[in-house]
C-alpha cells in the first residue's frame, strides 16, 4: 500500500462497515494502493466530526483529506483520481473525455435506477410495493448488464480493461448487501437467470485481492446485521 501520508497527505475514511457507499470508497482506496485510516461512525448516534464534515447530508462516507472533507461516495471515487493520479494500478475513470462521460452516466444510472427502487422494496411493508419496487431493480440491472456487455470489451469488467475501474468500483459496493438481501428476504437480486454476466462479474469482484476478506464483508455479517435491523 502507498503511504498516503507520505506521497499526497493523510486520508481518513468515516464510516459504517456495512455501508455498500463506504464499501465502494474502499475499493476505489484499494484499487489505488492508498493507505487510509477507517473510522466506524454509528449513524444512530454521529460523530460531532461527521456532523461537521458532511453538514448538508449527514451521512458516511466521508473522506478527510488531510482534514478537508469531500462527501458523496461517486465524488469521493473520482476525487480519489484527481489527487492521487498515478496511483495503485492507475486511474480508474479513462482518460478519453467521451468514455467518462460514459462512466459517470452509468453510476449516476446505478445509484438512481438500481439503488433507488431496490432500497425501496427493502425498506416498504406493503408487499405490493416491494414487488414493485424489486421488478424496478431488477429491470436496471438487466439494462447494466446490456451496458456491461458493451463496455468489458472480452475484459469482464466494465472499464474494457484488465482491471476493474469506475463503474466496477461503484457496482462493486453493492455486491455483499445484493447477496445477503437473498438470503434474508429470499429474492435473488442478481438472478443468473436474468443477468449470468453480472452474476460472473460479482464473483469476480468478491475474489480481487484487493477486497478480499477486507473491504466487502462475509454474507453472513451483513445478513446477521439485516436481520437485527427487522427486529427492531
Ligand atoms: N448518496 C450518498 C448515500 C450515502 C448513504 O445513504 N449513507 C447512509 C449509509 S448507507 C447513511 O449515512 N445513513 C445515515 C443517515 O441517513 O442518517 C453517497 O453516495 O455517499
Amino acid at each position: 500500500m502507498a503511504a498516503a501520508g507520505g506521497s499526497g497527505g493523510e486520508l481518513k475514511l468515516l464510516g459504517t462497515w456495512a455501508s455498500p457507499f463506504v464499501q465502494r470508497v474502499r475499493l476505489a482506496l484499494s484499487l489505488k494502493g492508498l493507505d487510509y485510516e477507517f473510522v466506524e461512525e454509528d449513524t444512530k448516534n454521529k460523530s460531532e466530526l461527521l456532523l461537521a464534515s458532511n453538514p448538508v447530508h449527514k451521512k458516511v462516507p466521508v473522506l478527510l483529506h488531510d482534514g478537508k472533507p469531500v462527501c458523496e461516495s461517486q465524488v469521493i471515487v473520482q476525487y480519489l483520481d484527481d489527487a492521487f493520479p498515478g496511483s495503485g494500478d492507475g486511474e480508474l475513470l479513462p482518460s478519453d473525455p467521451y468514455a467518462r462521460a460514459v462512466a459517470r452516466f452509468w453510476g449516476s444510472y446505478i445509484d438512481s435506477n438500481f439503488f433507488a427502487p431496490w432500497n425501496k422494496s427493502f425498506y416498504t411493508t406493503s408487499e405490493e410495493e416491494k414487488a414493485t419496487e424489486m421488478g424496478k431493480a431488477q429491470a436496471a440491472l438487466e439494462t447494466i448488464e446490456g451496458a456491461f456487455t458493451e463496455m468489458e470489451k472480452g475484459k469482464g469488467w466494465f472499464s474494457g480493461e484488465d482491471r476493474p475501474g469506475y463503474v466496477d468500483v461503484l457496482l462493486g459496493g453493492f455486491v455483499g448487501s445484493m447477496r445477503a438481501y437473498g438470503v434474508v428476504v429470499g429474492v435473488d437480486v442478481l438472478d443468473a437467470a436474468r443477468t449470468p454476466r453480472l452474476v460472473a462479474w460479482a464473483e469476480c469482484i468478491v475474489a480481487l485481492d484487493a477486497t478480499k476478506g477486507k473491504v466487502i464483508p462475509e454474507v453472513e455479517r451483513i445478513v446477521e446485521n439485516a436481520r437485527n435491523y427487522m427486529k427492531k
